[in-house]
């Protein structure tokens, strides 16, 4: 039965796709037999994450990279975290309407993930995505997120490039971006360079980015996604990025930190419910017999054994 399914997710079948995502989305137990399937084709597609401000321009430069890797006959899996505006942009709406054509092979797939929802549910729900993306063959693969949230900065460690936007006009910009943004971009954009001010925001990156960044300035590159300009230099940067040794260390090891974090939660939670221990222990706290801090070591040794 798995084996069926195996094959229509290698062949790009769309709605087993879908399917296998939306069972994703509600933590369906049965998921975990078919990713554990899926792992083995894991790892060897390029990942791009894009994250930056909101409203810097995120998706319609993807849509502008999807076109050009369309050109080259690239096939493209984009995860977009709860995305705000809806793709624009000829190339991905046409493949949209394709889609919807044809039902069964698309070069182009877009997933949507909500930040609302279970706890830790996002990344959990992007990091089992990719997999599905990576076993069906999608040549690149772009999560797009905000970079404002702690979930959605961690979420590009699973990238082996990572892409940060930013534009002129959007407050007080670069203080807006986190350290953390700064440490893991392998490149800047500034986006929205037809407006005033993309020199000075450029100038702000490169001062910002010295200051918080050992090892090296990273390239910063201007776009205007409404014209197309400057798109060429980013298509370059992509093209010949060297992808670390580390990566793939970086990614699992976040992927299954975040599995075994998820995992203990739930035992953590379940616990409470129905292990008199545990029950025991939180009995002891309200009575003010026990500290919380000495109850967590308690807590620990019983969900460890
Ligand atoms: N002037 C100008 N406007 C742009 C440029 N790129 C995007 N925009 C506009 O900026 C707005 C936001 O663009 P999006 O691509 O939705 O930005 P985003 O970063 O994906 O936004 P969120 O996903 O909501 O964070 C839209 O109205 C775009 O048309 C650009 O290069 N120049
Ligand atoms: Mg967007």
């Amino acid at each position: 039965m798995s084996n069926g399914l195996i094959k229509k997710i290698r062949s790009g079948d769309v709605l087993a796709m879908a399917k296998l995502m939306r069972d994703i989305d509600n933590s369906n137990p049965e998921v975990d037999k078919i990713l554990k399937e899926l792992f083995k084709f894991s790892g060897k597609n390029r990942i791009l994450g894009v994250t930056g401000l909101p409203g810097a321009g995120k998706s319609t430069l993807i849509s502008l990279l999807v076109s050009h890797f369309r050109k080259k006959g690239k096939s493209v899996g984009i995860v977009a975290v709860d995305p705000t505006s809806p793709f624009s942009g000829g190339a991905i709406l046409g493949d949209r309407i394709r889609m919807k054509e044809h039902n069964v092979d698309s070069d182009v797939f877009i997933k949507s993930v909500a930040t609302r929802g279970a706890f830790g549910g996002l990344s959990k729900s992007v990091v089992d995505i990719v997999h599905v993306m990576e076993a069906a063959k999608k040549d690149i693969i772009i999560i797009e997120t905000v970079g404002v949230g702690q979930d959605e900065v961690d979420i590009v460690k699973i990238a082996d490039q990572v892409i940060v936007v930013t534009a002129p006009g959007l407050g007080d910009d670069i203080q807006a971006i986190k350290a953390g943004l700064l440490e893991i971009a392998d490149v800047f954009v500034v986006n929205k360079s037809d407006l005033q001010g993309a020199d000075k925001t450029a100038q702000e990156l490169k001062d910002a980015a010295e200051d918080k960044i050992s090892g090296g300035l990273k390239p910063i590159i201007l776009t205007d996604s409404i014209h197309e300009k400057g798109i060429e230099d980013l298509i370059v940067s992509i093209g010949n990025h060297k992808i670390r040794s580390s990566y793939l260390d970086r990614r699992y090891r976040f992927e299954i930190e975040l599995k075994v974090r998820d995992r203990l939660m739930e035992i953590v939670r379940s616990s409470f419910e129905d292990s008199k221990d545990l029950i025991a222990i939180l009995k002891s706290v309200s009575k003010r017999e026990l500290d919380p801090y000495t109850a967590v070591d308690e807590v620990l040794k019983i969900v460890a054994r």
